[in-house]
């Protein structure tokens, strides 16, 4: 593999410059740090998984035991890259821990992906290992990750694995995360090469990654800054408990404050594997849970649930952050009212940005808004189509630059010249009101994504995907109104003369190709022609409104 640095694009030294005077970034390495805040409670419980309970010493010891065998065991550098699919697992915790404070760059898969997202992610970050769980939900992960292992090219040379080993490449992830006799052996080892504030510390997705992946590279400085701050805007202390609801290795559950801000705060993490509402509510009331992060959609099943069977269950829950999608304003109000908690709307973004509303504001901003950002280091434009300011209240194109916001994606110059301007601003792709008050609305999207419940799904990937299938002569992806998810895939297609497709036959088509399932079409709608727009593009908004319109019928 290349070394980790080429193809990073750093921030202007006049702004780093900036970003350190201010006190944004801090020049430490995030593990260290997150080991200094555990070792101030070492007896405190940190991490509760079922009946796995882990104190801030165990934990701690773990993290460290399991970084000195990535790096002597596995032969892992620092700077190497180890691709994590992992569901919420204590697992997961304390290998992203090991990593940080190894210097091992982890890349944050997600659970939907399948061997070709996957191999993807593994060829462009040239990972030497990969982390799964052997089997779960009905997928054989192992499978998967063997399958790209051995792909042509691939730098692939171990598996890390909770569940059993099948080989003699495999390691046994669980048994590697056991207590190490020296502990101190292993923190004095890891303190002597611990990485830079200024290093790589860990990649994140983009949501909707279009051909090549897009890898979002955080480092030590920034994301130690986005976990910090959030979890001091949330007042986490150590009497906090914090439920890993959504997927943990998303920025959201990560550090927004999520896992990596309860941890510096001293609070205690909890690890779920569903965000489905029984159990939810159960672990909520079983572990004192005070703060959680969810999607519209996992709200509102929430909600549904604490209608129908109480919310008492929801006793100890004193912060509800809703984020990843739009939250209806009416949800927004059944929400306090019914779960009893104080929400908290969340606008973030893997590359950085992250809007919240205050704990303090007026119930109408807690509502009707997305927030504001996060640091007053976080500078926000919003433009119309030429690139020109537009006034409070009008709708335009969000862009952002700031101390935990990216300069560019990885190793990816094309897309980066497409999404950022020359002076770096990070175009988003969301259109946004900036209300007088400096809250904002997130009003609609310039990019071509569909946002399923917060899962972001790129269209151009599923018209690519149907494109596969010789009878489809023309196709367009565009999002369909569901009262679950927000969003859900629906594909207009042009056919062959003489062929006829139907939606189950379409997935059946497309499933075994190893893409996310997240790619299959849920609505599928057969046209004649596409329309265009007068500069002869697919006219996609005509398409959106045109599904909405089919879908409203039906009802
Ligand atoms: C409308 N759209 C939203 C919101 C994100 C916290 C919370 C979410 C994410 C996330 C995150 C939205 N209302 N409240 O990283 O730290 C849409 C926007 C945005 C895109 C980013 C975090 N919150 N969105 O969702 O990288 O379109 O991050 O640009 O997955 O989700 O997606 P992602």
């Amino acid at each position: 593999p290349r070394p980790l640095e080429e193809g990073l694009v750093p921030w202007p030294e006049e702004f780093a410059r900036r970003y350190v005077a201010e006190g944004y970034w801090i020049g430490q390495p995030l593990g260290a740090a997150l080991r200094r805040a555990g070792l101030r409670t070492p007896e405190a419980l940190a991490l509760v998984d079922g009946t796995t309970r882990l104190t801030f010493r165990s934990l701690l010891a773990r993290a460290d035991g399991l970084a000195v065998s990535l790096l002597e065991d596995l032969g892992l550098q620092p700077g190497d890259r180890l691709l994590v699919q992992l569901p919420n697992c204590w697992q997961f915790v304390v290998l992203t821990l090991a990593c940080l404070r190894a210097g091992v760059v982890p890349v944050m898969a997600l659970p939907a992906h399948r061997e070709r997202e996957l191999g993807e992610l593994a060829a462009h970050s040239e990972a030497v290992a990969v982390a799964v769980p052997e089997v779960h939900r009905g997928v054989d992960h192992l499978v998967i990750a063997e399958a790209i292992t051995r792909a042509p090219g691939s730098t692939l040379r171990s598996v890390l694995v909770v569940g059993e080993p099948r080989g003699p490449s495999q390691v046994d992830l669980t048994a590697w995360c056991a207590e190490p006799p020296d502990p101190e052996a292993c923190a004095a080892r890891l303190d002597a090469q611990a990485p830079t504030g200024r290093q790589v510390a860990l990649f994140l997705l983009s949501g909707g990654t279009t051909g090549t992946p897009k890898l979002i590279p955080r480092t030590h400085d920034d994301y130690g800054y986005n976990a910090r701050a959030s979890a001091e805007l949330c007042r986490l202390g150590p009497g906090d408990a914090y439920l890993v609801a959504l997927p943990g290795g998303h920025n959201f559950p990560l550090a927004c404050p999520g896992i990596l801000g309860t941890v510096l705060r001293g609070g205690r993490v909890v690890m779920l594997d569903s965000p489905e509402p029984e159990r939810a509510f159960a672990t909520i009331a079983a572990e004192r849970v005070t703060v959680t992060a969810v999607v519209p959609a996992v709200a509102q099943r929430w909600l549904a649930h604490a209608e129908a069977h109480g919310a008492d269950q929801l006793e100890s829950l004193r912060l509800l952050q809703v984020g990843g999608a739009r939250l209806a304003e009416e949800v927004a109000r059944r929400v306090e009212a019914v779960l009893g908690a104080t929400l908290q709307q969340v606008f973030g973004m893997a590359e950085g940005l992250v809007n919240y509303t205050r704990l303090d504001d007026p119930k109408e901003v807690r509502c009707a808004t997305q927030g504001r950002p996060l640091s007053p280091g976080d500078e926000i434009r919003v433009v119309d189509e030429a690139g020109r300011d537009v006034p409070p209240g009008v709708p335009g194109l969000l862009l952002t630059r700031g101390p935990y916001t990216i300069r560019g994606y990885y190793r990816a110059p094309e897309h980066n010249a497409r999404s950022f301007d020359p002076d770096g601003w990070y175009r988003t792709g969301d259109v946004v009101v900036r209300r007088d008050d400096g809250n904002l609305v997130v009003e609609g999207r310039e990019k071509d994504i569909v946002n399923r419940g917060g899962e972001k799904i790129s269209a151009e990937e599923v018209e690519n995907l149907a494109y596969r299938l010789p009878w489809v002569r023309q196709c367009a992806a565009v999002a369909v109104p569901d009262p679950e998810l927000g969003e859900r895939v629906c594909l207009f297609a042009v056919l062959a003369p003489g062929t006829t497709l139907t939606l189950t036959d379409l997935r059946a088509a497309l499933a075994p190709t190893g893409v996310s399932p997240l790619l299959l079409p849920e609505r599928l709608e057969l046209v004649d022609h596409l329309p265009t727009t007068a500069v002869g593009k697919i006219d996609k908004a005509a398409l959106r409104a045109e599904a909405a319109r089919r879908a409203a019928a039906e009802d």
